[in-house]
């Protein structure tokens, strides 16, 4: 039952909370939960780790977890990875010593379904994304599949995006120029214990020097020696954040989830309108009316 489990969230009851997550991933008693959790508790900072697949967005976030449980921060992690190592069985403990044993209850990782197109996320993560708040935890990060630029959604779900670049990306630094710097608003040249980290970190911060840009933090970060994770932290949080107020943006996407959610629920009876339109006997404004009337009633 829903509010059963509801209930048992206000408990911090981690199995209720996998079992809310698991609903909202197949897509399940959306509205429901939606409305039950509200708008997000904005107090809780959303950090998303973005950047081409390889360049250690499951390693950094893994050990990024380490460095704030170490700080007594309680951390949520989703990995839109399917393959991530943090997750991935074996790999966990191969890969990266996971910051503390399974029953950590500071810490809480859930991987998602590869995300569908040209998404970065997976879908309904939102939502996921409201109820780790409402749940409590100190910290959400969220880990993208790195789909270049589908990531501007994720500019849209996070209060702080993180963008990963490896030593000697050479020509990659113009497309992520183009695209992905716009997203970013802390830009780690990550594996910096590889060479070439300090000549890579150079380059973004001639990249970023160009008139009319953003004030966007560069550092050097290795997982693997560990190096940079204190500054990182403080470049994160000295970041303006996105999602501190209630813009208008916020309120059409607030929206925009409604309309979805009701879509989901009432699907059904918009059947006949599509059918009309598709038979060019209305036109799309007409149909999109008819729509709206129907999911807004
Ligand atoms: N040299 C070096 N390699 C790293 C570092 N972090 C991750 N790697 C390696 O980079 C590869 C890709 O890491 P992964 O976290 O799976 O990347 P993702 O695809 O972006 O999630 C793995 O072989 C890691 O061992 C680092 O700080 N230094
Ligand atoms: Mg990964």
């Amino acid at each position: 039952m829903l509010s059963d489990l509801l209930a048992r969230l206000e408990e911090k009851d981690r199995l209720a909370l996998a079992r809310l997550l698991t609903l909202i991933s197949r897509g399940e008693q959306l509205p429901e939960i939606s409305s039950a959790i509200g708008t997000r508790n904005e107090t809780t900072p959303v950090v998303a780790i973005t950047g081409n697949a390889g360049v250690g967005k499951s390693t950094l976030v893994g050990k990024l977890a380490e460095y704030l449980r170490g700080e007594d921060k309680s951390v949520a992690i989703l990995a839109c990875d399917p393959e991530s190592p943090l997750t991935g069985g074996a790999l966990l403990g191969d890969r990266i010593r996971m910051p503390s044993r399974p029953d950590d209850a500071g810490l809480f990782i859930r991987s998602l379904a590869a995300a569908s197109g040209h998404q970065a996320v997976a879908e309904h993560v939102d939502l996921m994304i409201r109820l780790l708040a409402k749940f409590g935890f100190d910290v959400i990060l969220l880990e993208t599949v790195g789909a270049g630029q589908g990531d501007t959604a994720v500019r849209e779900l996070a209060d702080v995006v993180v963008l990963l670049v490896q030593p000697e990306s050479g020509d990659e630094l113009q497309w992520e120029k183009a695209g992905l710097l716009e997203v970013a608003d802390v830009v780690v040249v990550h594996k910096a214990d590889l060479a070439g980290a300090e000549k890579t970190e150079g380059q973004v911060k001639e990249l970023l020097s160009l008139p009319g840009s953003r004030e966007i933090a560069v550092l050097r970060v290795s997982s693997r020696t560990g190096q940079g994770f204190e500054a990182l932290w403080e470049a994160v949080m000295a970041a303006p954040r996105r999602g501190t107020t209630l813009d208008g943006r916020q309120l059409l996407r607030l929206a925009q989830q409604l309309l979805a959610d009701r879509y989901r629920s009432r699907g059904a009876a918009a059947g006949p309108i599509i059918d009309r339109w598709k038979a060019h006997q209305l036109d799309e404004s007409q149909a999109a009316e008819q729509l709206l009337d129907l999911l807004v009633r």
